[in-house]
């Protein structure tokens, strides 16, 4: 049996498709009548503190996010193998966000929409794409999608991992101690990373003045992956001082962006509501459905979180 515990999204349409997709399998929600202990498989999206309770014959938990920090930190959650959500269409989504952000700050849109404003024709060049450098932070499912999207536009690529990453057409760099050496050379920082210990507060007013002052108005950072990892005062302060010439945030450290934080105001700060990336129902039912029946018929599960890493 498959139980259904999505929060802040369509769980009645999951759950219509889903029953579809997987044929005779039982598929419940919350408010159904059946035995928690028969429940082999839970589906969740932001579960609540009871969610679960009772299920005590439990063989995976599968996550909607592809993002898994908030689950890991579930007061109850049980010690199931917990399967992420990975998705093509989900990369495709994000790197049209990456690219769409990287491409206006690489082209200096901050600057000549505030000549625009000011009526004022100044012809400053901006470099060609080749003499930008994007470093990319986090070089998995969606880092490794990005870098090959933003390859065929002829930017200079960089990336940083955990561990070391060799992939055509851009620079790897690994590790806490080559970070710094990352920094300098990237001109517009890219966040995709895992929030984990290691990594929350990672964009930080000493990370912001390691990076190379190259491009116009100076380096800008894109951060599409948690709310966590950003410090939103060290945002507002390089924005504002000029460490930064601008930033993209699709999230924050509370969500929804509480209407007095100063980011609102702030011009060279890009703001969107934590849609960068949302998982489709098409995708999401053909994945895992597949994922039940494989695994039903003795399969290994695939895109398994390690606890122990965190992501
Ligand atoms: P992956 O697990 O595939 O990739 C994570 C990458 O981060 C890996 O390259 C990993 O290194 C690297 N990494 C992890 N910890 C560290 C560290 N301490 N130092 C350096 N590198 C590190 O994740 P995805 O690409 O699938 O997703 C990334 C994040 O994007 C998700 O966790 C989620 O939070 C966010 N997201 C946001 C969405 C949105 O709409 N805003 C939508 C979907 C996801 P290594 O390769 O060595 O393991
Ligand atoms: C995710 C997200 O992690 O939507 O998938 O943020």
């Amino acid at each position: 049996m498959l139980l259904l515990h999505l929060s802040d999204v369509d769980e009645n349409s999951w759950a219509t498709k889903l029953r579809d997709a997987l044929g005779g399998y039982r598929v419940v929600q919350r408010g159904d009548d059946f035995d928690p202990r028969e429940v082999r498989y839970i589906f969740v999206w932001k579960p609540k503190a009871d969610a679960f309770d009772g299920l005590t014959g439990l063989r995976a938990i599968l996550s909607l996010g592809a993002g898994v920090d908030a689950l890991l930190k579930h007061k109850a959650l049980p010690d199931a193998p917990i399967v992420r959500f990975v998705d093509a269409d989900l990369s495709q989504r994000m790197s049209d966000y990456v690219v769409a952000h990287v491409t206006m700050h690489h082209r200096l849109y901050t600057r000549f929409r505030a000549d625009q404003t000011a009526r004022r024709w100044t012809q400053l060049y901006p470099p060609a794409a080749s003499e930008t450098t994007v470093g990319i932070m986090g070089m998995g499912v969606l880092g490794q999608d990005a870098a090959k999207r933003l390859l065929p536009l002829g930017f200079t690529l960089r990336s940083w991992s955990r561990t070391p990453k060799t992939i055509d057409g851009v620079t790897g760099f690994a590790g806490q101690e080559n970070f710094d050496d990352f920094l300098a050379g990237t001109d517009i920082l890219v966040n995709l990373l895992p929030l984990t210990p290691e990594t929350t507060g990672i964009l930080n007013l000493e990370t912001f003045r390691k990076l190379r002052r190259k491009l116009d108005g100076g380096p800008a950072i894109v951060n599409a992956a948690r709310g966590g990892h950003q410090k939103e005062a060290d945002i507002v302060a390089a924005l504002t001082d000029g460490t930064l010439g601008a930033a993209s945030l699709d999230v924050f450290e509370t969500e929804p962006l509480p209407q007095d934080s100063p980011l609102w105001a702030i011009e060279n700060c890009y703001i969107t509501p934590h849609i960068a990336a949302i998982s489709s129902e098409t995708t999401g039912v053909r994945y895992f459905s597949q994922m039940i029946r494989d695994h039903e018929a003795g399969k290994p599960l695939i895109n398994v979180v390690d606890r122990q890493r965190g992501y």
